[in-house]
This record gives C-alpha cells, sequence and structure tokens, in this order.
C-alpha cells in the first residue's frame, strides 16, 4: 500500500523510465503530497477551540446588528423581505445603554478582523483533508463533508463580504445586508455540524496534550519535511498576525492615541483634526452632491402626521424647546465616535406636534439627499419616546457642519448609525 501511495497515477511501466523526482510527484490526494511538520491534531485543535469561541462572538453579535437596524420595519429598513423564519429572533432594539450598539458592532467587527489569521491558519492545517480521496465514504462521511462545504464556504463568504463592505465604501449598496444576513445562516449551518462532530475530537486532544497513544494523528504530515518551525512557533505567529490586526483595528471605537494608530480603520478615521464638528464622518455632503443651496434659507422641514402636513425653518426650529443628548456615532463598519454633546428638538415633541401627544408611532425620515443609500430610515415607537432622540440642530455647541448633516439630523440613543439620518427633510409619523 505504501507504495501506491507514493507514485498514484503512473503506471510503473512508463515511471521506470522517467527521471526519479518526477516519479516522485504526487497529488493533492496523496497524504505524501503535504509535508509541512506543523501540521497536525494539537495545532489544528487549539486554532478551532479559538475560532469556536471566537466566530459565536461574531455570530452571535452579527444578530444583534442585524435586529439593531429595525430590519422588520417596512418599507426602507427591510432588505430580506423573504427571510420568514429566519427572522424569528428580531425584537424592538432597545434605546440604552445609549453605547450598546458601538459596544456590539465593535465586537462583531474587530473580533472579526482579529480572527482572520486564525481562520486562513485553521483552514491551511486541514487542507489536505480537502483532497482527501475517495470523496466520501459512508453516507455519514458524505453529511460531515456537506457540512464542511458549507462551513469553509460559509466562513470566506462572511469574512470578504465583512471586509469588502468595512474597507470598499460599499462595494454593494443595499445588497450587502442581504448578502451577509443569508450567509451567515449558511455559515452557521456548517458551523453547528462541525462543531458537534469534531468537538469531542479536539477536547480530547487538548485534555491528553496529543493524540492517543497508538491512535495515528491524521493530520499529521506520513512524510514531513525537516522543521524549520516548531507548531508551538507557528501558533505564535498567528497570535502575532491577530495582535497586530487588533492593535491597527480596535482603536476605531475609542478616542486619543487608540484612534491614530488604527490604521485599518476607513473613511479618514484617525485624524479629526479639532473643533466641535472634528469627529469622524461617514459620507461627506460633497460626496452626495448635497449643496449650500439645498441647505440655505429655502430649507424647510416637513412634519407629517394626523394633523396633517406641518413646515418649519430651521430659525423655527431653534425656536423650539432645545434638548441636549450625549450620545456617540457607531457605525455598521465598527467604527464608533465618543459621546458628542447633540442639541436640537425631541422627536417625541414633533411627534405630539404631528398628533400623537401621548405615545409616538413609528417614524419614518427622509433625507434631501436624492441618491445613494441611508437617505431614509425607519426608527421604532421606542426610539421616538426617548427623551435624548433629537432631531440635531447642533453639535458640541456649534451648528451642525456641512458633512455632519447640517441643517437638521437624526440622532438616537445605541441605534446604529445608518438610523441617523443627515441632511432630513421629510418626518412622517405613523402609517409606515
Ligand atoms: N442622508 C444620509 N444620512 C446618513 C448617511 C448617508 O449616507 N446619508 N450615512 C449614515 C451612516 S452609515 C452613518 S455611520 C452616519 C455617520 O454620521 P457622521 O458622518 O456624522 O459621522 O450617518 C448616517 N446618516
Ligand atoms: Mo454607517
Amino acid at each position: 500500500m505504501p507504495e501506491r501511495r507514493r507514485i498514484p497515477t503512473l503506471p510503473a511501466r512508463l515511471t521506470d523510465r522517467l527521471p526519479a523526482r518526477l516519479a516522485a510527484l504526487r497529488t493533492p490526494a496523496d497524504p505524501g503530497f503535504w509535508r509541512s511538520p506543523v501540521r497536525g491534531a494539537r495545532f489544528t485543535a487549539v486554532l478551532g477551540v479559538v475560532l469556536l469561541v471566537g466566530l459565536t462572538l461574531v455570530f452571535v453579535t452579527g444578530l444583534l446588528s442585524y435586529a439593531a437596524y429595525n430590519p422588520d420595519l417596512d418599507p426602507v429598513n427591510d432588505k430580506t423581505p423573504a427571510k420568514g423564519w429566519l427572522g424569528f429572533y428580531l425584537f424592538a432594539w432597545p434605546t440604552g445603554p445609549h453605547w450598546l450598539y458601538r459596544l456590539t458592532q465593535a465586537l462583531h467587527v474587530t473580533v472579526g478582523i482579529v480572527l482572520v489569521p486564525v481562520l486562513l491558519a485553521k483552514l491551511w492545517s486541514v487542507v489536505p483533508r480537502l483532497f482527501a480521496l475517495p470523496p466520501a465514504r459512508s453516507v455519514g462521511h458524505a453529511l460531515e463533508r456537506l457540512s464542511v462545504l458549507l462551513l469553509v464556504g460559509g466562513a470566506l463568504f462572511q469574512f470578504l463580504t465583512g471586509l469588502l463592505n468595512i474597507q470598499l465604501d460599499y462595494l454593494f449598496p443595499g445588497s450587502f445586508y442581504t448578502l451577509h444576513f443569508y450567509g451567515a445562516w449558511v455559515f452557521l449551518a456548517g458551523f453547528v455540524t462541525h462543531v458537534a462532530l469534531k468537538l469531542p475530537q479536539a477536547v480530547r486532544v487538548l485534555r491528553s496534550g496529543g493524540i492517543r497513544r497508538g491512535e495515528p494523528d491524521t493530520l499529521a504530515a506520513p512524510d514531513p519535511l525537516p522543521a524549520t518551525l516548531s507548531r508551538r512557533g507557528a501558533l505564535v505567529m498567528v497570535g502575532a498576525g491577530s495582535l497586530l490586526l487588533l492593535i491597527t483595528s480596535a482603536g476605531r471605537s475609542f478616542d486619543g492615541p487608540l484612534r491614530r494608530i488604527a490604521l485599518l480603520t476607513p473613511r479618514g478615521g484617525t485624524d479629526q483634526g479639532p473643533g466641535p464638528n472634528a469627529f469622524q464622518v461617514n459620507k461627506t455632503a460633497a460626496a452626495v452632491r448635497i449643496t449650500p443651496a439645498d441647505t440655505g434659507e429655502r430649507w424647510r422641514l416637513t412634519v407629517r402626521g394626523p394633523v396633517g402636513e406641518l413646515r418649519f425653518s430651521r430659525t423655527e426650529l431653534l425656536a423650539m424647546e432645545q434638548h441636549t443628548a450625549a450620545l456617540p456615532i457607531a457605525c455598521v463598519e465598527g467604527w464608533s465616535t465618543s459621546d458628542q454633546l447633540w442639541r436640537g428638538v425631541r422627536l417625541s415633541d414633533l411627534a405630539a406636534l404631528a398628533g400623537y401627544p401621548d405615545s409616538p408611532p413609528d417614524l419614518f425620515v427622509e433625507s434631501l439627499q436624492r441618491s445613494g443609500s441611508f437617505r431614509k430610515a425607519a426608527l421604532r415607537g421606542n426610539q421616538v419616546r426617548d427623551g435624548r432622540s433629537l432631531l440635531a440642530l447642533e453639535v458640541n455647541g456649534a451648528p451642525l457642519s456641512p458633512d455632519h448633516g447640517y441643517p437638521a439630523r437624526i440622532i438616537v440613543p445605541a441605534a446604529p448609525g445608518v438610523l441617523n439620518t443627515k441632511w432630513v427633510e421629510t418626518l412622517t409619523f405613523g402609517e409606515l
């Protein structure tokens, strides 16, 4: 048997005449093809347990991120109307603590980024298995391999779409939610099956410090090359890669020196300069073609509700009772600002003017922005009701800058940035 393994495909007569090097050619289906001395059950088990914990956190915070977006509020927020029972867990996202989304989304994105080296190392450690022949030895084995396909395909797809969405300015506006949402459930199916099948083995390997005596380590190379790096050294390198990613990305959620070293943060997040409006901007006014003419003297806010349609100038809004709230902007991309001091009119006061004096209903917000995503968003009654939810006119003691949404923007505690619509033009209360 070992002989056949060494020369799997070529007939002996032919190989006799070929140079020895060529005769020793192996296909990836041959275990002897894979010769790194680093592969082995323990190496894989360590990475597997790290991924089990890390990916569980990423999955759960991902589900929360989706719920926070109010995806069940038609007609604008719902990018996955066919989700059916996959939306079973959706709930009214709370407005407190006010840093809730800042925390959950920073965990989702930062832990996801930090796990990239671990995921790649784990895939590398088991890659000989992907080529093993025959493809399936039994029905059980076939199902196991199918689950690995869902797992590997799902994980790569989720990491890729997530990273592209963060770094490449919404490569797929609108469709990102759909892709990343369904991808998550495909990944989960593979993940749960794989963990159920492999966790006992990983725990055994880690407990006993290795494979049981007499049992072969089927992940180790049968014919390894001389080692240039120990297994422990390889794990340290994976950890160092993760640490580097952590240092260059975690700062996107903090101020001070940490933000300055967050080199992987998109949208110029590292240096915002001085001034009351000097905190991170997602899309600038220029980028979405908002001109001073749109936001100048002629601008009016339209408020719709049971009383009909009301119109307010910025001066009239400033003459209403003003309230302040210290709230962050926390983007789906994982970056967030520290608390900024917003000042403006309570959404619940505007709801009262529109004809809902007691219990504010859901709210549909439209921006004067004419193209691109995030021009519209729906807020739930519980968000409108919170006294810190404002139609902000000022921030940190100064009028909003054009880039932060002048003449008026929404700010809601604990909500994802996408719901904090800038350059607001129309508020429609009730009847979403
Ligand atoms: N009209 C409009 N509002 C918008 C956006 C947009 O593109 N257009 N982007 C949203 C997103 S994704 C975020 S994270 C916040 C960012 O607010 P900031 O640029 O003031 O930090 O604004 C939100 N409001
Ligand atoms: Mo965002």
